[in-house]
């Protein structure tokens, strides 16, 4: 025979006949005579999924490969090798021909490090771009029993997680401390599989249906041809949009609110935004909104310690997370949810459940806690982790699901679509931060980046090959079943319920339930951000839009643009005010604040040494900031310096306290500067080095408390902080004064040394 292709095929046939491996002959002789394999008639019995089928291996809580793999990735240890495991003498110069001769094309070593590296970056997120992220823990408390199914609700079942916070509008690269919303995202690794829950920080949305999401994004990002401002909704194609959609006043409302600058990621609310609809073991629905509650209460900036964190500290959120959860004090969030019938009309009190422009006012369906989220480990790396970490609104698991709010079926469609660009094909689900924890056993196959080797032959169903696995499961082996909610008659129409068209009322109670400061705060805001677009008529059109709020916010913006103040063009009804909207007016647990302790050589040190030991046993983060870096002091409990009078600036702290020179009573800070030039002891102070006198000015403005002892208050005075001001408390000792500024703290800011104040 000497068809070549019949003689190939004969090899191939011979290779795969059972028996006929290398040990009893090459291929192409043939081994010893063995019966062919019959085709099945008969389909096989179930058999129970084969190891081999099921998806890439699950991983530990913290997304990382464990034991041994650890190593080999870790850098450490083993020799460099290339990418092909290769062992590598030389990789700082290409191999050339002679040291001044030209780089030779057969460097393959070179070709592989530059061409990795060109490839190193995927597309930033197309909303959400720049974000910081941990893991951590959901305990549940089992309070949702009732109203749910879900597994990882019930009592004391502990579920790893891993958040991911967000600013919206900015690049990868952009600061942290903009006026923008955040993003709060958790994946919950339970047993039943993942569940998403992607939030934001505000608990409305700028439209009501995810049609118009290309036009905010479109308007809120930088103008086309300069691409400016970055990260900023400051600008006209922002406000030109959100005063023509008036559907988007309530979320900027909120933007414009404290709100829009947290203090910290640890300090945020988060909210689910839509309705969600949860499912009980009987079967039975209930309508909920997610929220998630900081334990340290809800804390803003203040809008010029925002702009000056966004120049000295663009990543003042990130650090923050990542030092807290590295000193271990580690945040943590209630998961509540407020719970209404799952009636046809989808309404709560005349709220339209639907509009993801509208909360429920908490006094109306309290916030009922159902877990607890801890957050307790910072990523190891930014990219595999924080970077790659894909969310999904449509990650559910039996227990939980969605209603027709239709931005949240748009987001339904977007979130997948837009991790096929990002993540280069479909297989991101299988890169470790993404991994189920639950057993994967699905019939995906192939494409790009796929990881998993697939055994097996019958990846489709129904099937015989593979004994018919994989096989369905039902209600009562826990299956994700889709609520047969009822469908009612309708025609196909591209319209709003007429029950979406109030875009006024929900700001007004947002308004009216803020206290002055806060008002003061979002007058500044409108303010300042309608200053800053070049269209009188966008200018004009934000006060329309603020006239159909509350007359007063309208007049004292118009004020600050110089502009008259319109007449509304709908009707202003008063509301009930929700009081639980305002930040302002309890008082919180202090952990994890950061005081600053200014002081220099002459200081009182051992005062010092006592406020420093004080602070950390109330949970609290010290930094000591003097002249220079070094010590301060000699010999054993000789004190470190943090943070010099170059590298220290007021937004880094909470609480600043000063380090007067003991016996003197006069004599203080910077004094080593200046000593040379002072006259009397008198003017010592007043020769207080400027960057001092900066530190304390702002803190002073951003109603932050300050504190001195041992004859500190003399520095106050030069920095033109009263000594008898609110906030600005005088010790006999520096524990006495730690005291005293811990309980300031408690409420957050001096609120007193606003105008007007609470
Ligand atoms: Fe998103 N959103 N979104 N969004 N969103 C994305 O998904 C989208 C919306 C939210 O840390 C994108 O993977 C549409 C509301 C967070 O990785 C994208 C609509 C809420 C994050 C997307 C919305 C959110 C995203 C971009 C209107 C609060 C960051 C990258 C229908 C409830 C998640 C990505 C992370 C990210 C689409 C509206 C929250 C493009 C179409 C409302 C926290 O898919």
């Amino acid at each position: 025979d000497t068809n070549p292709l019949k003689h190939a095929a004969d090899k191939v046939a011979d290779a795969l006949r059972p028996g006929s491996g290398p040990e009893e002959g090459i291929p192409g002789k043939p081994g010893p005579e063995t019966p062919p394999v019959q085709e099945p008639v008969e389909p096989r019995g179930p058999l129970p999924p084969k190891p081999d089928q099921r998806g890439p291996e699950t991983v530990s809580p913290t997304g990382q490969p464990t034991g041994a793999d650890q190593a080999d990735v870790a850098q450490r240890d083993s020799r460099l090798t290339d990418a092909q495991g290769t062992r590598l003498y030389e990789t700082d110069h290409s191999l050339k021909a002679g040291a001044r001769g030209p780089v030779l094309l057969q460097d393959h070593h070179l070709r592989e490090k530059v061409m990795h590296f060109d490839h190193e970056r995927i597309p930033e997120r197309v909303v959400h771009a720049r974000g910081a992220a941990a893991h951590g823990v959901f305990q549940g408390y089992g309070t949702a029993a009732n109203v749910t199914k879900a597994a990882f609700l019930a009592k004391d079942v502990e579920t790893p997680v891993f958040v991911r916070f967000s600013t919206v509008l900015g690049s990868r690269g952009s600061s942290d401390t903009v006026r923008d919303t955040r993003g709060f995202a958790t994946k919950f690794y339970t047993s039943e599989g993942v569940f998403d829950l992607v939030g934001n920080n505000i608990p409305v949305f700028f439209i009501q249906d995810a049609i118009k999401f290309p036009d905010i994004i479109h308007a809120g990002k930088p103008h086309p041809d300069r691409e400016i401002p970055q990260a900023q909704s400051a600008h006209d194609t922002f406000w030109d949009f959100v005063t023509l959609h008036t559907e988007a006043t309530h979320h900027t409302l909120w933007n414009m609110s404290d709100r829009g600058i947290p203090r910290s990621y640890r300090m945020m609310e988060g909210f689910g935004v839509h309705t969600f609809r949860l499912v009980n073991a009987a079967g039975e629905t209930t309508l909920v909104k997610f929220h998630w509650k900081p334990k340290l209460g809800v804390h803003s900036l203040v809008w010029e310690e925002a702009q000056i964190a966004n120049g000295v500290d663009p990543d003042f959120h990130r650090r923050d997370l990542a030092d807290a959860i590295e000193a271990g004090a580690h945040p943590q969030w209630e998961l509540g949810i407020q719970t209404f019938p799952d009636t046809p009309d989808q309404t709560f009190e005349g709220i339209d459940l639907l509009d993801p422009t509208n909360l429920v006012p908490e006094e109306l369906a309290p916030v009922q806690p159902i877990g607890l989220l801890t957050l307790n480990a910072n990523p190891s790396n930014y990219f595999a982790e924080t970077e790659q970490v894909a969310f999904h609104v449509g990650h559910l698991v039996p227990g939980i699901d969605v209603t027709d709010d239709p931005l949240l079926a748009g987001r339904l469609f977007s979130y997948l679509d837009t991790q096929i660009t990002r993540l280069g094909g479909p297989n991101f689900p299988q890169l470790p931060i993404n991994r189920p924890h639950a057993p994967v056993n699905d019939m995906l196959r192939d494409g790009m980046h796929q990881t998993a080797v697939h055994r097996g032959v019958a990846p489709y169903k129904p099937n015989s090959l593979d004994g018919g696995c994989p096989f369905m499961a039902g209600a009562d082996t826990g299956a994700f079943i889709e609520t047969p909610v009822e469908v009612p008659a309708a025609r196909k129409v591209r319209e709003a319920p007429e029950s979406f068209a109030d875009h006024f009322s929900q700001p007004r109670r947002f308004w009216q339930s803020m206290t002055p400061v806060e008002k003061e705060h979002i007058i500044g805001a409108y303010t300042f951000e309608l200053g800053k677009c070049y269209e009188q008529a966008v200018k004009e059109r934000g006060l329309k839009v603020l006239a159909n709020i509350d007359a007063e916010l309208c007049a004292q913006v118009a004020a600050g643009l110089g502009l008259p103040a319109p007449d509304p063009t709908e009707t202003v009804e008063p509301v009930e005010p929700s009081p639980a909207l305002s930040q302002v007016g309890a008082t919180w647990p202090t952990d994890g604040r950061i005081i600053g302790i200014v002081t220099d050589e002459s200081g009182d040190l051992d005062g010092v040494r006592a406020v420093r030991q004080a602070v950390l046993d109330s949970g609290m983060v010290p930094l000591v900031i003097a002249p220079a870096g070094g010590k301060l002091g000699t010999g054993g409990d000789a004190i470190t310096v943090q943070r010099t009078y170059v590298t220290a600036r007021s937004v880094e702290f909470d609480a600043v306290l000063v380090a007067g020179t003991p016996g003197t009573g006069k004599d203080a800070l910077g004094a080593r500067d200046a000593k040379a030039a002072a006259g009397p002891a008198g003017e010592q102070a007043a020769a207080t080095d400027p960057r001092v006198g900066l530190l304390l000015a702002e803190a002073f403005r951003h109603g932050k408390a300050i504190g001195g002892w041992a004859g500190a208050d003399a520095v106050f005075g030069t920095a033109g902080v009263p000594a008898d001001a609110p906030g600005v408390v005088v010790g006999d000792s520096g524990t006495a004064t730690l005291e005293q500024v811990t309980q300031l703290l408690g409420s957050h800011r001096v609120w007193e040394r606003f105008s007007p104040a609470v």
